[in-house]
């Protein structure tokens, strides 16, 4: 065999051992997709699980998944589905993520579920599923204000996530936003819903009249 052709053999096969080590040492999230109307993703990474069944762990994690932007172009939630192995046990892993507001409004709050599927077939995840915000010891960080911006106040339960007192302005970007999710065994994915909360369309009825209104009338013509 040529010397080219066992050096290029031998570098494939580390590299194929590289990417079999990886998705086994997983053991948690293994991949992920993607499913929204209303963003676009610049990238997400999830690092090899480094700390394994690390439940009620306090602080942040080293088990980390870094969602780079998502460019938010319309209110409605964005659903991430993360692909999951069994570690034999449940894995805390730390979200960080950019965020930015290209929607032409202010957002008064965010709200982050967790749960399964996508789009119209999500369903919630329930109490007690293994799947949730750090519960019950809720020792791990979330932190929507960062640079003091944005969001100072965090309401968290096991599958919900507000984020309020503050406003997410149009056109702003954060940096990062931080929270904790344990993903247990059993499961072989889980859906991390996220949602800018608007006021109700009725609150910009006397602003939107003058533009919509005329738009209505010409329907039920
Ligand atoms: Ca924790
Ligand atoms: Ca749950
Ligand atoms: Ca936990």
């Amino acid at each position: 065999m040529h010397k080219s052709t066992k050096l290029y053999i031998a570098l494939v096969t580390i590299a194929l051992g590289i990417a079999t080590t990886t998705t086994l040492h997983a053991g948690g999230l293994s991949s992920f997709t993607w499913h929204s109307g209303v963003a676009s993703l610049a990238s997400t990474s999830i690092s090899p699980l480094s700390a394994p069944n690390n439940d009620d762990a306090i602080g942040a994690s080293p088990n980390i998944v870094f969602v780079t932007q998502k460019d938010y172009v319309g209110i409605g939630p964005v659903d991430i589905i993360f692909n999951v192995t069994n570690s034999g046990g449940v894995s805390e892993y730390l979200f960080t993520e950019g965020v930015y507001n290209n929607t032409g409004l202010n957002w008064p709050a965010y709200h982050i579920e967790l749960g399964f599927g996508f789009d119209a077939g999500f369903v919630k995840s329930t109490s007690g599923d293994g799947l949730d915000f750090d519960s019950p010891d809720f020792n791990s960080p979330f932190n929507f204000n960062p640079g003091g911006s944005f969001f100072s106040s965090v309401t968290v339960t096991e599958d919900d996530v507000y984020a309020t007192g503050g406003v997410m302005a149009n056109l702003t970007f954060a940096g990062y936003f931080r929270f904790t999710v344990d993903v247990p065994d059993g499961i072989t994915s889980f859906t991390v819903r996220q949602s800018p909360v608007v006021p109700e369309p009725g609150s910009f009825a006397i602003l939107s009249c003058s533009v919509v209104g005329p738009a209505l009338l010409r329907r039920r013509k």
